[in-house]
């Protein structure tokens, strides 16, 4: 029987915060015990959707191949990439860009929030689920562990696989958006009804970036914005989503389920004591991530010769398939 497929993919945009692991990343790790074929990429060309500086991005996509193998991503277990190596994923974007209407892209949340904070906007932002949808459907994906965030963006993957296949006959699998049941959507510890995000943090304080030292990551935890009440309880009120965040983070760090993660802080008053709990659990994650990470970075030829080993699998893969696009379409 065919292993299940798994592709998913994180952009090299900024620092690896909380939200990518919880939401993202620890999921992947855990996949990698189960037999399933997978398929991680560090998806700079869709970085380059917002300008980047090149000297910045060089050291982001590097920085977080460390990061990936520091949280337990193995090259044995997993084919671990770079989007820019494979030229297929430019070329496949190109071709689905042709079958897709641009009423669908126009519709998508993640496009209509960025255009909202940035000046300027590229062509390239908009075409970014496109160039997602390649990404994913080279490789028959099966499975998608994203964070809610990008529920829509693999649902539309979906629809755009499914418009080429009734086009040009049977070519994709369509694949399913995995999202976790808890830690799916980790909000900004400054303001909880925004996700945690790597580009955008207002007051500096509202992201716990994985590099962070352990001062800055109990600062911004103990500043983190709760309300004026003092009941320690998972709620949708949207008075308490920061209470919610917390007490989120700590409920995926631990594993508990909800009912012992309330027990955890029966009798507290006040929050101050969530705040050091979360700080605790967060900090013990971190250290050994950390740790790992400064060996990765420190040897530059062993981490490109990684990466170089997941660029070459990734491509058997998905250059055969584009061919096969571009034969059904009609290309000589
Ligand atoms: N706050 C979050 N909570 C849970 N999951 C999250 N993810 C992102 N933010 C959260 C998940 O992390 C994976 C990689 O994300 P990405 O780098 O591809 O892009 P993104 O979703 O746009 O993440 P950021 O951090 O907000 O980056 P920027 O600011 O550059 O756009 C995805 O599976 C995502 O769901």
């Amino acid at each position: 029987m065919n292993k299940i497929r798994v592709f998913s993919g994180i952009q090299p945009s900024g620092e690896m915060h909380l939200g990518n692991y919880l939401g993202a990343v620890k999921q992947w790790v855990e996949n990698q015990g189960k037999e399933k074929e997978n398929f991680y990429c560090i998806v700079d060309l869709h970085a380059h959707t917002i300008l980047r500086d090149p000297v910045e991005l060089r050291d982001n996509i590097r920085s977080l191949a460390a990061m990936l193998f520091a949280c337990g991503l193995s090259h044995e277990k997993s084919t671990v990439f770079i989007q820019s190596q494979v030229r297929a994923h430019a070329e496949a974007c190109w071709l689905l860009n042709c079958v897709t209407p641009m009423g669908w892209l126009e519709r998508m949340t993640q496009f209509k929030d960025k255009k909202e904070k940035l000046n300027s906007i590229s062509a390239a932002l908009l075409d970014y689920p496109v160039l997602q949808t390649g990404d994913i459907i080279l490789y028959d994906a099966d499975e998608v562990p994203v964070g809610e965030d990008q529920k829509q963006h693999v649902e539309l993957a979906r629809d755009i696989a499914q418009r080429f296949n009734n086009l040009f006959g049977e070519t994709f699998k369509l694949p399913e958006p995995i999202i976790p049941t808890i830690g799916a959507r980790v909000m900004n510890l400054s303001n909880p009804t925004s996700k945690m995000s790597k580009s955008f943090d207002e007051d500096d304080g509202g992201v716990v970036g994985l590099l962070d030292d352990d001062s800055k990551i109990v600062k911004s935890i103990k500043r983190a914005v709760t309300d004026s009440g003092n009941d320690i309880v998972f709620s949708d009120d949207p008075e308490k989503a920061g209470v919610n965040n917390l007490l989120g983070i700590y409920k995926v760090i631990t594993g508990k389920s909800s009912d012992d993660v309330e027990k955890d802080f029966e009798g507290a008053r006040g929050y101050g004591i969530l705040k050091e709990k979360v700080a605790e659990v967060v900090l013990e994650t971190i250290k050994p991530i950390r740790e790992k990470y400064n060996e990765y970075i420190s040897d530059k030829s062993e981490l490109d010769r990684l990466l170089d080993i997941g660029a070459e699998n990734a491509r058997l893969i998905s250059e055969p398939k584009v061919l096969e696009m571009k034969n059904k379409m009609g290309f000589i």
